[in-house]
């Protein structure tokens, strides 16, 4: 087994960590902020007078999956079955999302913060390593219910495809789709090349503003478009591999299984003034129900 300098960031991570409890009790005082996640994320520049500010995240620390955190559907997906199974933490701090077959019956799988987690507006990024098999594809999205409402254009509910990776080529493919999937259904995408995605790891991010979207790989800006009129309802986050037998990432009839993708974080950012700390694109109200007092 390699040793990939992620892993060894992560490694240095914990090592370091007795250091900076004992400085805590020492000099922090009290209300100071924890120390950022590492590896740490290369953030779009804030304007003058803005920072950015971790507002939720999942480094995939521990054993187990929190699913205070994820729900994790079951049912048949396209030619499927999204299965539990599917899902786990490999106790080294990254979530593996498997691609297997039992008989003839494929499985993989999708977490999801429906129900858990939702928010508009920031900056989201997942830093992931990609499938090494055709025939299914990995997706880091967005969505809610709301992307069901025709009318309105995508302001009353957009879905996001921060990344999706259908095919075994140095391309990566962005999206937006609103007004449901039917007969109104809209879309825009585009595909961008990434020389050398499939191998090792890569950051895919979206920087969600009020007035457009801009998407980034490993930091770079790869598309940015007002499509839909941009989503003004908070969206929940989803990691999800999809089967078709004749879609478009090819035939996994094909192909030796299992194959799997990683995630090592997930992590969202709002911009905050810096003066106040008050979040400059404040997330409009949520569709999860608030907890009664
Ligand atoms: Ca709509």
């Amino acid at each position: 087994m390699t040793m990939n300098p992620f892993k060894f960031a992560s490694l240095r991570r914990w090592m370091a960590l007795p250091l900076l409890l004992c400085a805590a009790c020492t000099q922090a005082g009290e209300g100071e902020a924890p120390p950022a996640p590492q590896p740490a994320d290369t953030l779009p520049e804030a304007k003058a007078g803005q920072a950015w500010k971790l507002v939720w995240n999942d480094e995939f620390d521990g054993e187990k999956l929190d699913e205070a955190k994820w729900e994790l559907p079951e049912y048949k997906r396209h030619d499927a079955q999204w299965s539990k199974r599917a899902a786990a933490l490999d106790g080294q701090g990254r979530l593996v999302m498997k691609t297997f077959k039992e008989g003839e019956t494929y499985f993989n799988g999708c977490v999801r913060t429906k129900g858990r987690f939702e928010h508009a507006f920031g900056y989201f990024t997942a830093r992931m390593k990609l499938q090494k098999k055709a025939g299914h594809w990995t997706a880091f999205w967005m969505f809610n219910q709301s992307v069901g409402k025709v009318g309105n254009d995508g302001r009353d509910g957009s879905e996001i495809d921060i990344m999706e990776k259908p095919k075994l080529d140095e391309k990566v493919h962005h999206a937006i789709h609103w007004d449901g999937y039917g007969k109104d259904h809209k879309a825009k995408g585009q595909s961008v090349a990434v020389p050398g995605v499939l191998e090792g790891w890569h950051d895919f991010a979206v920087l969600w503003l009020p007035d457009e979207y801009v998407f980034y790989v490993d930091g770079k800006e790869t598309w940015r478009t007002k499509e839909g009129g941009v989503c003004q309802v908070p969206l929940y986050l989803k990691f999800s591999d999809e089967i078709q037998f004749k879609g478009w990432a090819g035939d996994i009839r094909k192909e030796e299984l299992p194959d799997e993708f990683q995630v090592d974080h997930v992590r969202v950012y709002d911009l905050i003034d810096a003066q106040t700390g008050k979040p400059v694109y404040p997330v409009p109200e949520t569709s999860i129900p608030k907890p009664q007092p």
